[in-house]
């Protein structure tokens, strides 16, 4: 029983960016409509609508191996994970009531993280995995907290069926309902914790583990466990939905305007995937920097995603500026403007911008940092220029 109902606040309506060639999708698009659900007198709210995968944002590696089909997402061939990162709550989770009926495939593996951020490639570092194995060679099976509270080998539900799957977190307490039925109930130990697998709060993730695995999930919810409502937000990068990012990690890449890096905080970690390495530059807070880069064939760049450091907020960029190279080699400049303080640390804001050129050497830089006053450099996790997926 769907009823659309819930409203968008404009927070977007306070991101505004200045420059010439700037507009935000704000300006562009609806506010997003989140339905709710009613089931056993509770309200639930929609993390999938049914119809496509607006709201979730796939890592790059393998993207195509989610897709949607009669109501279901559908997962099927080699890793990669599938976050959500719409509206309600932000993509930001404390304390919730997750639900998913999940239904796999014999020898499948799959997961739900929770608690966790989006990232590029490979197995998610922050958050915690409720495990989804019937059959697959891994003895840790559904209801597991992954590798921290594990159901070993007999599987609480069969292949081939659809179950219901529910977790709960509250505090540092973790429920995993199979049918119904508790099959875990953990609470975390500092023991237990290993870097950023740990409770904190963030998003969840769906997995697509391996080539051999198939599995669908549908009737995707989530409720609050305190109070009645989760905040609908539009997600600071939401300006970036339904882009990729054309730039590789190793594609040629010189710092601007020199190197002036600490040695494991070089211009790579801009664009290497990982929100957990930074770029930094020593002359940033006195002077434009950032980086010159080249990607493998002309791309549209239509917006920037930005991804912040671990600390020190005074040292973000505070403005952009983006350039393309022509084929004489002269630079234009194809977007410009203020940036909004990030709400947090490794946290991602875009912003889009008019653009039709085709390059394949940008320049990105920024001009000015958050507090140049109190910065000693300028810092960035994450700089990922943003087209339209074209065709592999
Ligand atoms: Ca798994
Ligand atoms: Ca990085």
């Amino acid at each position: 029983m769907h009823f659309p109902t819930r409203t968008l606040f404009a927070a977007v309506a306070a991101l505004w960016i200045g420059g010439p060639a700037a507009v935000h999708l704000a300006a562009e698009s609806e506010a997003p409509d989140v339905r709710t659900v009613t089931i056993d007198g509770q309200e639930w709210y929609e993390l999938f609508n049914g119809e496509n995968l607006d709201g979730w944002r796939p890592a790059e590696e393998n993207p195509h191996v989610f897709s949607v089909e009669d109501g279901k997402i559908v997962i099927d061939g080699p890793r990669s994970h599938l976050f959500y990162d719409g509206p309600v709550a932000g993509a930001d989770f404390k304390d919730f009531h997750f639900r998913s009926e999940v239904y796999t495939y014999p020898r499948a593996n799959s997961g739900i993280f929770f608690h966790t951020r989006w990232q590029a490639r490979g197995w998610p570092s922050v958050g915690y995995e409720a495990q989804v194995n019937a059959t697959h060679r891994d003895r840790i099976k559904t209801g597991s907290v992954y590798g921290v509270s594990n159901v070993l080998d007999d599987a609480p539900h069969n292949d081939e069926e659809w179950f219901l799957y529910e977790i709960i977190v509250k505090g540092d307490r973790i429920i995993l309902k199979v049918d119904g039925e508790t099959v875990m109930d953990y609470t975390e130990r500092e023991e237990d914790i290993r870097g950023q697998r740990r409770l904190s709060s963030g998003t969840f993730a769906l997995q697509a583990h391996d080539p051999g695995s198939r599995m669908y999930f549908r009737n995707i919810y989530v409720r609050p466990l305190e109070g009645d409502t989760f905040p609908i937000v539009e997600a600071p990068d939401a300006a970036a939905e339904g882009l990729v990012n054309v730039v590789q990690p190793n594609d040629p890449i010189v710092p601007l305007p020199a190197d002036d890096s600490p040695e494991d905080e070089g211009v790579r970690n801009a664009i290497d995937g990982d929100a957990n390495t930074k770029y930094l530059n020593f002359r940033g807070h006195r002077e434009p920097a950032g980086f010159e880069v080249t990607i493998g064939r002309p791309a549209v760049v239509t917006a920037l995603r930005l991804t912040s450091a671990d600390d020190a907020p005074e040292r973000d960029p505070a403005g952009y500026r983006i350039e393309g190279a022509t084929a004489d080699g002269e630079w234009v400049e194809i977007a410009a403007g203020s940036l909004e303080p990030f709400r947090g640390r490794h946290a991602a804001q875009a912003v889009r911008f008019d653009n039709d050129r085709a390059f394949t050497r940008y320049r990105v830089l920024f001009p000015e940092v958050r507090d140049a006053g109190s910065a000693n450099s300028m810092q960035i996790a994450l700089a990922e220029l943003m087209a339209e997926p074209s065709d592999p």
